[in-house]
Parts: C-alpha cells; structure tokens; sequence
C-alpha cells in the first residue's frame, strides 16, 4: 500500500473539534507559541497522542494534568476544555480538543511520515469513531482491573463543578458531558458490574476477531504501513492485555502484532507503567483471583 505524503481530503479546521476564540477562558493559552499538549501520563487517550507526536518527529512542550487529583476540573482547565478531558492541544494559541480530531489535525500540518493513508482517510475516520465509541467501555475495564472498582472515584464537588460549567464548543452546549457526568456517577454508586464487564468485553472480541483476520494477511491493521489505526488500537489492546484478556487463546496474530508494536521505543517509553499503578494492578488481580472474578471468567471466554 503506497501512502501518498498530501492529505487533500483531511477535514479543514473549522470542521473539527476547535474551540471558538472567544469560548476560551483560559486566556494566558492565546499567547503560547507552537505545539503544546496538555496530557496525563497514564491517560489512553494522552499516550495514542503521544506515540504519534513520537513517530513525527513534533517538537511539543509538555503540560501534564494530574487526573488523579481531578486537576482536569480546575477553572484553568475547564477554560480550555469544557468536557474535563485530556488530551488538549494548543497550537499557536488555538485550542484543539478530541485525541482523534486532534491526530487528523496534527497529520493535515505534519504530513510526514504518512500515519493516515490518503487512500484509508474515510475508512480510517469510520474506524476511529468506532474507537472512539468504545471509550467508555475501554474505561470499565481499565477501571474494573487495573485501578480497581474503588481508586478512581469522582469526588462530588468535582462532578458538581462539571455539571454547573457553562462553558462551550463551537458555540454550543456540549451534549457529550452528560456522558462523562453519568459515567462517573454511576462509577461512584456502584463501581464497574460484571454485567457492564460482559457488555464490553463482547464488543472487543468482535473487532478483534476482525483484527486477527486482517493480521493474518498483512502486518499491521490497514496493510503493510503502520498507521493512526495502529496507535490506537495499540492502546486499547495494552489496557485489555493488562487487564488479563486472553489474546494468547483467543487472537495469537493480535498478540503478536502487540508485542511488535511494543518493541517499539515511541510505542514503549508512552506506556510505562509507573510502579504505584503497577502495583494497585497486582492487589486488583489477586483480590479477583481470590473470588473467582478475573475478566476471562466474569466474561466466559
Ligand atoms: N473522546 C475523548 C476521550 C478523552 C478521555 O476520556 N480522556 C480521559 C483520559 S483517557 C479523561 O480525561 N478522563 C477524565 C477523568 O478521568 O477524570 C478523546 O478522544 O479525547
């Protein structure tokens, strides 16, 4: 597959996730010069973006947003992202939200080396939303095994300040917040079910049963190249392998494709687990043991 280096048919800016001048409260930003990345360390979203700044080659300066202590609800924050999520870009005082938006974006003005084939735009814009709409079910996962069902509970005067925020995107009230509001709401009620674990998990496998088809044939997701698709999919499947899915048993090709993406330096350095999560991971897994509630059980694969 030749991956032509122009990018013709990429979205023109006004069509993505940008916010208007005057939506961003966080005035001081207007002033920054180049590519600035306002990220958390061990954020899915965060890393895809990163391993992709990597594989280019950008310069970027680096902002990190401790979610860990809702840093992503201050004012600061929620004047350049109403949603509280990371990751944000600003370029030259622009502000680009949606880790997706924000790699179609960054390809339009970086278009070497080639991550989105101008053949795949369509294909690859189809698959990314598809990533996307997986996002929160990649967060019961993560949440579920890797954090456990306790560690990352909203504080409620977090969750409060999200819900009283008038801020905008495009000049609109953001519909998507409702989602976020209710995800964490319902993660502090009850923490993530098996029921909700058996849902998501369902959904990975069917798309790694493509997968597994596809990299049978070729090496990387869309062909001989390694693409956008790739980094994505990459994360996703690092959160699940940690989270015990069983890629050995079920899609060897996908285990495979993994661990050569993981021998990568710009893929590796991204995912370094620090040695505090790595450890709330190993109490996660033997508390599971104990009561027989390791993903591949609760999910029957
Ligand atoms: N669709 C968004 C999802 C971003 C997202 O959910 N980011 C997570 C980290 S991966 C976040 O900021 N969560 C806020 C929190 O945990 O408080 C994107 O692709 O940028």
């Amino acid at each position: 597959m030749i991956f032509p280096a122009n990018h013709p048919q990429l979205l023109s800016g006004n069509e993505m996730t940008q916010l208007i001048k005057d939506e961003i409260r966080t005035k001081e930003v207007l002033e920054w010069k180049g590519i600035h990345l306002l990220h958390f360390s061990n954020s899915s979203c965060s890393q895809k973006t990163r391993i992709f700044l990597n594989l280019k080659g950008i310069e970027w300066v680096s902002h990190p947003v401790n979610l860990a202590t809702d840093e992503n609800y201050s004012d600061w924050f929620l004047g350049i992202n109403p949603r509280a999520l990371v990751p944000v870009l600003v370029d030259d005082g622009e502000v680009h939200i949606e880790s997706n938006d924000i790699l179609k974006y960054l390809e339009k003005k970086f278009p070497e080396p080639s991550l989105i084939p101008n053949e795949s735009i369509e294909l690859i814009s189809t698959l990314l939303n598809e990533e996307d709409d997986l996002h929160i079910d990649m967060r019961n996962i993560s949440f579920r095994f890797l954090f456990g069902n306790k560690a990352r509970k909203k504080k409620t005067s977090s969750i409060e300040k999200l819900e009283e925020d008038s801020g905008t995107i495009q000049g609109k009230e953001d519909s998507h917040k409702i989602k976020e509001l209710t995800f964490f709401k319902d993660f502090n009620e009850e923490g993530i079910t098996d029921e909700a674990v058996i849902q998501s998990v369902s959904k990975f496998k069917k798309l790694y049963d493509n997968f597994e088809s596809n990299l049978s044939k070729q090496p990387y997701l869309l062909g001989v190249q390694i693409s956008l698709l790739d980094i994505a999919w990459f994360i996703y499947t690092h959160r699940l392998f940690l989270s015990g899915y069983p890629f050995k048993k079920l899609h060897p090709k996908v285990l495979e494709w993994y661990k050569h993406l993981l021998n990568k330096k710009e893929f590796s350095k991204e995912v370094k687990e620090p040695i505090i999560l790595k450890a709330m991971r190993s109490a996660t897994r033997v508390q599971d043991k104990i009561a027989g509630t390791v993903l591949s059980k609760i999910s029957n694969l």
